[in-house]
């Protein structure tokens, strides 16, 4: 009778099917390309077995911590329970957590020990990739924190014990570091943004007085940051040139503020899990690290680091998102087969993984530049490469993700003109030279002829490009700059796909992945040249478009 039959919904039955969850395995023996990659270039086994069982940390214990983050983000206290105000960022344990375990990884550290000589960011970075997407934004700090290590040891200042600290792998010693560049007139245009102003003290120290708009990770323990120095009078230089770098302790040793009101978190629409805030600084005591003046100079060593970090953090959240997809596409049907057995589901997905290959040798490659900087083995050529292809690729890969903060794509265009300009064109020429040879050695190979000579293609137009460009109003330069850049990071991404695919130990997805790269628009800044995209008339009819109405 009807009522002995199982019905499939009722309110103790929600139906049978149940889809099996994509599951994270060890994503370290998951990445086909990053193990090539090392077993190229560093096939020291310490690496192999040291980013094997940090591949099965990630599973079983950092993921739920990053997730734990999310679920948990900080909140701001205010006053103690006795009315006095505290200003106390309170963080989950996950996220103390997350500190422990990336100083016990090394996560800052090994970039500084240098164990393996240039390829010692190489061996970090490829650490950071694996972290980034589990980590709960735990990166974020990490960034900032190599970066103020950079910034005290390239200028050679006395604060010996700060920067053991930021590279310490000792947990209990380890401290975190801030960046507050962005005050509230602006976050690009630092030099006429910045407000804060610096007091001389009797004995040399500084008392800072400003309004820091975004200031991310703020549970750090010291942070760099940029303020005007006064004279007796009160008044300070305007513009670039009136910029000092300062480094200061965020919290006193009782957990105070050091002269600092908390005035907000940001309400933020992503990035919940970092901390971020609003900042009065009201006396805040700061060391002076700079020359007089130099602050904007000084800190671009901190903005090398961090939009390498960036690269690095994107690419490895590009590298996650494929390992899940194609794992998703071997569990979820759909009119009768799986995904995987789609044919235009894995076209999609293969469009993805080509994007991820190619972005992860850039970001691969931009590491390696700096670890021979760092080991002093750098030539002239190496030098003018980093300083043009850090924004390039950072601006290129954060186009999927976190693309605002430590520049925005169209202030890194501007950034790839100004290292062109400051060097007189010798960035461009070290490109043209890098690109050239990597495509001679591939040049043997018949299966990558196409992608070979698309390359030469593109990279001869870009040259003419660049030849009639210095000719050319300010105004249609900058016009140009966006499409520049895609064209370098293009153009680059392209050619080292192609160096890949050469390596003799290369496979036949390597060079199909180098042959569909190359089959694209390489060099846009060309083609919408010859479509007067970067004229003054274009401009005017871009603000009547923009306005219409
Ligand atoms: O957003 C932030 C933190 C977010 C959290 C961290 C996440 C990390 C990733 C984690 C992943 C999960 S902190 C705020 C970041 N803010 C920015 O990035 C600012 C964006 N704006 C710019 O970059 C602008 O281009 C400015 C501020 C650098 C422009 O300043 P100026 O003063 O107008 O520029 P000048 O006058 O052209 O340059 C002043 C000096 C020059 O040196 P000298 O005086 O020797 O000729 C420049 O060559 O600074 C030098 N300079 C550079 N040097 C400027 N930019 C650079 C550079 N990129 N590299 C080397
Ligand atoms: P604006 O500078 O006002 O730019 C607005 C728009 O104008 C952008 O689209 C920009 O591309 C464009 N633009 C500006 N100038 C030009 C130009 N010359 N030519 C063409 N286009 C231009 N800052 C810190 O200092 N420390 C932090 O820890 C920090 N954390 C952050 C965390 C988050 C989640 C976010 C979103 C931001 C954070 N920032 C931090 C601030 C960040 O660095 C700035 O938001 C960023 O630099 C842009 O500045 P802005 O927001 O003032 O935009």
């Amino acid at each position: 009778s009807h009522t002995h039959t199982p019905v499939p919904f009722s309110r103790s039955a929600i139906g049978t099917f149940f889809q099996e969850r994509p599951l994270l395995t060890n994503s370290f023996t998951q990445d086909a390309l990053l193990q090539a990659y090392l077993q190229r270039h560093l096939p020291e086994q310490q690496v192999q077995q040291d980013l094997l069982l940090f591949g099965e940390r990630l599973v079983s214990e950092i993921e739920a911590l990053g997730r734990q983050c999310e679920l948990t983000p900080p909140v701001l206290q205010r006053y103690d329970a006795w009315g006095r105000r505290v200003d106390r960022i309170l963080t989950c344990d996950a996220w103390t957590r997350l500190k422990h375990i990336s100083a016990q990884e090394g996560l800052v550290a090994a970039g500084y020990e240098r164990t393996y000589g240039e390829w010692s960011r190489v061996y970090q970075m490829s650490k950071i990739y694996l972290f980034a997407p589990s980590a709960g934004l735990y990166t974020c700090p990490l960034a900032m924190t190599d970066g103020a290590a950079k910034v005290i040891e390239s200028l050679g200042v006395p604060v010996r014990e700060e920067f053991k600290r930021l590279t310490t792998r000792d947990e209990k010693r380890f401290w975190t570091s801030g960046q507050w560049m962005t005050e509230r007139r602006g976050g690009s245009d630092v030099s006429s943004g910045t407000e804060t102003v610096a007091r001389r003290q009797q004995d040399g120290w500084f008392k800072l007085y400003g309004f820091k708009w975004f200031t991310s990770a703020t549970d750090a323990d010291v942070t760099l940051t940029l303020a005007r120095i006064t004279d007796q009078h009160g008044r300070s230089t305007a513009g670039s040139s009136g910029l000092s770098l300062f480094l200061a302790k965020v919290w006193d040793s009782d957990g105070s503020c050091n002269g600092i009101e908390v005035q907000r978190l940001k309400d933020k629409l992503g990035t919940r899990q970092v901390p971020t805030a609003e900042l009065l600084l009201d006396g805040m005591s700061a060391q002076l690290l700079s020359e007089e003046g130099r602050g904007v100079a000084s800190i671009a060593n901190m903005l090398t680091i961090t939009r390498i970090h960036n690269t690095v953090c994107a690419v490895g959240t590009m590298r996650r998102i494929t390992h899940l997809c194609r794992e998703y596409a071997r569990k979820r049907a759909a009119f009768g087969k799986l995904l995987k057995d789609h044919a235009l589901h894995v076209q999609t997905l293969s469009r993805l993984e080509v994007e991820t290959r190619a972005a992860f040798l850039f970001a691969m490659e931009v590491c390696r530049l700096l670890g021979r900087e760092e080991n002093r083995s750098a030539s002239d050529r190496d030098t003018l490469l980093l300083r043009l292809l850090t924004p390039v690729a950072k601006l290129y890969t954060a186009k999927q993700v976190l693309s605002i903060w430590e520049g925005t794509t169209n202030v890194l265009s501007l950034d790839v003109l100004r290292s062109i300009a400051k060097s007189s064109g010798s960035v461009l020429q070290a490109f043209f030279t890098d690109v050239t040879e990597r495509l001679q050695v591939a040049e043997a190979s018949a299966a990558l002829h196409p992608a070979v000579t698309s390359l030469h293609t593109s990279l001869s137009a870009l040259k003419r490009f660049a030849q009639t460009a210095a000719a050319r109003p300010t105004g249609a330069l900058e016009q140009s700059a966006r499409d520049l850049a895609y064209s370098l990071a293009r153009i680059y991404m392209g050619a080292l796909l192609v160096d890949h695919a050469a390596w003799e130990n290369a496979t036949h997805t390597d060079i199909y992945a180098a042959l569909r790269w190359c089959d694209q628009d390489l060099c846009p800044v060309v083609s919408r040249d010859g479509a007067g995209c970067y004229d003054p008339q274009t401009a005017v009819m871009d603000t009547a478009l923009v306005y219409d109405g």
